[in-house]
């Protein structure tokens, strides 16, 4: 393929052949094969300029843009010949400036264009670009001038860029790789697929999110490479001193995005790409799905069980056989006659209905939706204008362009029927696009890419996005004042505005567990929080123990939903017999108990940025053996979850961060900052809380808003330093919280030997209905004789419990607790 005459000394150093084939792997090429290209360098800077808070350097020919877009991000882009492409972005919805103080200087060697914070150098001689921290210190650099090669068959270059990585960095991100939770020594890359049944080390998966961060010690750093083409990165694999990123076309377009803290990083690259919407409260409970329920009276069957079980449960999910002959927004009469009053039923009895779309429109004279898309023209097309046809489940298909603003516009205004019908929430599957047999789209299906034009090169990874942005956007308009709860399989980077993900077609395996708390934690790590497994694992047959694990695993997943495929046999929380239904009720009832400590992690991930789960490497990133610690990760802030992930497992090692922890189950306190071993019989797993949280918990309901509760209950954990915890609180389903109607407690204790106080301060115009607090207060080191609240006497029971409890009920309002020796 390669004339090898073409690698100089020069680039071999830099790449390897092998490199240099996949570096340029053509997708689906169907044009010619590839002729011998060269590799281009920039040179040294000859000249620069300055636009507002833009800045350009030209080695003569090509140029580079360097952006200040905040006090901690800067935008690099790469010109091959001058030329900048429009600049217009899926991912960043405003590219335009922001408010910010910069300054720029030139000293013998190199430019420098500084923030308070950070300062990106332009070396003159090789056009190497670095950015570093206000004291000068280097946080990255390049370790070759960008470079590219111009594209023969298509037009364009393929896009590179190599830095340094030192010794021991370590990196995270990129969505759900199956790869080790640290990227170190991987080479990746971004192309949306439809991957069953995936494979450990599998690549590329479903979601392109081209994210990623660097950490050495105390510093890290993250990385956009904001490019919709095939990207790929390369973790210090192919040479341990460099990290590569290249893409098969569009623009060499980074954003460097200042830490100091991976957590700082990660909420920084939500400034730019956004967070999710605060999901209706009964998202967050249990959900059950299967591919597929059906009839009427299986559905119903289904929900009966749970009811009649006790056994909590928010939403029952439609799969594929709910249309006919699979036709997106029709039902199959046959199995659902009235799925209006249907969905009303399973309303009255507390359960939500999720369906399935997929994008394959069938090609039918006889379907409206046909009819209408090829009417306005809003299937996609190949280069000759033939139309884009492709065999899915409906049989012969075609497909909207959901880059297309009018198309987005018109696929959610189909949702009116399903929103009148009563669904409450939208699952897109299939939207990677697959296509049977050929896997996707050709590449030369042409796309509108909001104006900007592309081929599906350009536009494969975002289809799924837009599709789901669609979906999203409709439901919203449709629903008026409710959250509309939407679920894609495809995305790219930003997808998190619009959706929740799953991550596709597992497999029940243990392996497959284990990979999927590894999933999930670099999913919330790179953008998209609420996120989840399919409980069970989709293909194959979990055994009892491998369910009930998975179950334990669901709890602390954002998304929790049990799912499977049609070939398998039942899949519910009762079908491995009472023992374990027992189990599987107990752990489902702890995420219900949690609602209220979920839903604030939902908050703080949609109002500031914090991801909700957090690797032990993101609590503690200097130290080196926490990168690789896979298998542990906090909820939100206070609580440290270890699924356990193997079969047969009477024992788990638990690393804890330094600071106190309670045992979740026994109350036990726990001097962190070490490796403990924690019991781990079926019934249980290990969960920790760090010493002076205040955790809210709801009385146990069998679905969201079963009843008004008239108090609400706090755990709250002794601590001899001050903690503030945080609880937000809201109608649960309007969007009253964009008007402020919200109400943000937060609660601040703290002990000594002989006294422990509880302060609490509320912001926001929310007022809730009950009245109570229940405050449990957990472990104190002294046996209270009297408690004060807001200056009075408390007159109930001091008596502590056999976990260490004594529990007080104080109104919703108070101010001060003083638990007095
Ligand atoms: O070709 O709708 O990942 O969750 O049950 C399979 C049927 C299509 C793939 C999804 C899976 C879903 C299934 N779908």
């Amino acid at each position: 393929m390669e004339d090898k005459k073409e690698i100089t000394e020069e680039t071999q150093n830099q790449y390897s052949i092998e490199q240099l084939d996949e570096g340029i792997q053509h997708v689906n090429n169907p044009v010619v094969g590839v002729q011998p290209v060269e590799k281009k360098y920039l040179t040294a800077v000859k000249e620069y300029n300055q636009l507002y808070n833009n800045f350009y350097f030209s080695d003569g020919d090509a140029r580079v843009e360097v952006r200040v877009v905040s006090d901690e991000i800067i935008r690099v882009r790469m010109a091959p010949h001058g030329t900048f492409l429009e600049d217009f972005s899926y991912a960043v919805p405003q590219t335009e400036q922001r408010a910010t103080v910069f300054s720029f200087n030139e000293t013998v060697d190199a430019y420098k264009v500084s923030t308070n914070t950070i300062a990106c150098i332009i070396y003159k001689e090789n056009f190497h670009i670095a950015f570093a921290d206000n004291i000068d210190t280097i946080i990255n650099e390049d370790a070759i001038a960008m470079h590219w090669e111009e594209n023969l068959d298509y037009g364009g270059y393929y896009v590179y860029a190599t830095k340094k990585a030192t010794e021991t960095e370590a990196f995270y991100g990129l969505g759900d790789k199956t790869v080790d939770l640290n990227l170190r020594g991987s080479r990746l890359q971004n192309w949306n697929s439809d991957t069953y049944s995936f494979a450990k080390g599998q690549d590329p998966l479903y979601r392109s999110i081209p994210f990623y961060i660097g950490i050495n010690g105390e510093t890290s750093y993250g990385i956009f490479f904001d490019n919709t083409f095939k990207t790929q990165f390369d973790f210090a694999h192919e040479n341990a001193g460099q990290t590569s990123f290249w893409a098969d076309g569009g623009e060499l377009q980074y954003y460097y995005i200042h830490g100091p803290k991976m957590i700082d990083v990660v909420k920084r690259y939500h400034i730019l790409t956004g967070t999710h919407q605060l999901p209706p409260m009964w998202a967050l409970g249990f959900h059950q799905c299967r591919w597929s329920y059906y009839p009427e009276s299986k559905v119903k069957d289904i929900a009966r069980n749970f009811r009649e079980r006790k056994i909590p449960c928010d939403a029952i999910y439609l799969d594929i056989d709910y249309m006919d002959g699979y036709r997106c927004f029709t039902w199959n009469k046959k199995y659902f006659p009235d799925p209006k009053r249907m969905i009303k039923e399973l309303a009255d009895d507390g359960f939500k209905t999720v369906v399935i779309i997929d994008p394959g429109i069938k090609v039918d004279e006889n379907y409206w939706v046909f009819r209408e898309g090829k009417e306005k023209r809003y299937f996609c097309r190949r280069c000759d204008d033939y139309f884009m046809e492709g065999y899915v489940w409906p049989g012969r298909c075609q497909f909207p362009d959901f880059t297309n603003p009018e198309v987005r516009e018109w696929w959610g205004g189909l949702f009116k029927e399903l929103a009148e019908t009563g669904v409450a929430g939208v699952w897109n599957d299939m939207n990677e696009p697959a296509v049977f047999g050929t896997g996707t789209f050709p590449v030369d299906v042409r796309h509108n890419y909001d104006g900007y034009r592309g081929s599906h090169r350009k536009a494969h990874n975002v289809y799924g996005m837009q599709m789901v942005r669609a979906t999203y956007d409709g439901l919203k308009k449709q629903y008026k004042s409710k959250r509309p709860f939407t679920i894609t399989r495809a995305g790219y980077s930003g997808v998190q505005r619009y959706s929740s993900v799953w991550t596709g077609d597992n497999v029940a395996s243990w392996e497959h567990l284990k990979l999927g708390t590894v999933q999930c934690q670099r999913l919330s790590m790179s953008g998209i929080s609420f996120c989840g497994t399919d409980i069970g694992g989709f293909s194959g047959e979990p055994d009892a123990e491998l369910f009930t694990r998975w179950i334990q695993f669901g709890v602390f997943s954002p998304f929790m939903r049990a799912h499977s495929a049609g070939d398998t046999r039942e899949r519910e929380p009762w079908s491995f017999g009472e023992e374990y239904e027992a189990i599987n009720r107990k752990f489902i009832e702890l995420r219900y108990r949690l609602l209220p400590y979920i839903y604030s992690a939902f908050w703080e991930q949609h109002r500031y940025g914090f991801p909700i789960l957090r690797p032990v490497a993101m609590l503690e990133q200097a130290d080196q053996t926490n990168h690789y610690r896979e298998n542990e990760f906090t909820f939100g802030d206070k609580i440290l979850v270890a699924p356990v992930t193997e079969p047969g497992q009477k024992s788990k090692i638990v690393y804890l961060p330094k600071g106190k922890w309670y045992d979740y189950w026994t109350h036990d306190l726990i001097e962190g900052g070490a490796e403990i071993t924690v019991n781990t019989p079926l019934d249980s797993m290990p969960i920790f809380v760090r010493a002076g949280s205040v955790i809210p918990e709801s009385p146990l309901m069998q679905y969201v808003g079963e009843f008004e509760p008239d108090e609400v209950m706090f755990q709250v954990y002794y601590a001899d330093y001050e903690v503030n915890s945080f609880c937000y609180e809201d109608h649960g389903d309007t969007f009253a919280y964009e008007q402020d109607i919200y109400m943000e407690k937060k609660f601040v204790v703290n002990g000594d030997a002989s006294s422990f106080t509880i302060r609490q301060s509320i912001e926001g115009l929310f007022t809730p209905r009950y009245e109570t607090y229940d405050l449990k207060i957990i472990s104190l080191p002294f046996k209270p004789a009297r408690i004060v609240v807001d200056n009075k006497d408390y007159a109930g029971s001091l008596e502590e419990d056999e976990l260490k409890c004594i529990r007080i009920k104080v109104n919703k309002n108070f101010k001060y607790i003083q638990v007095l020796a």
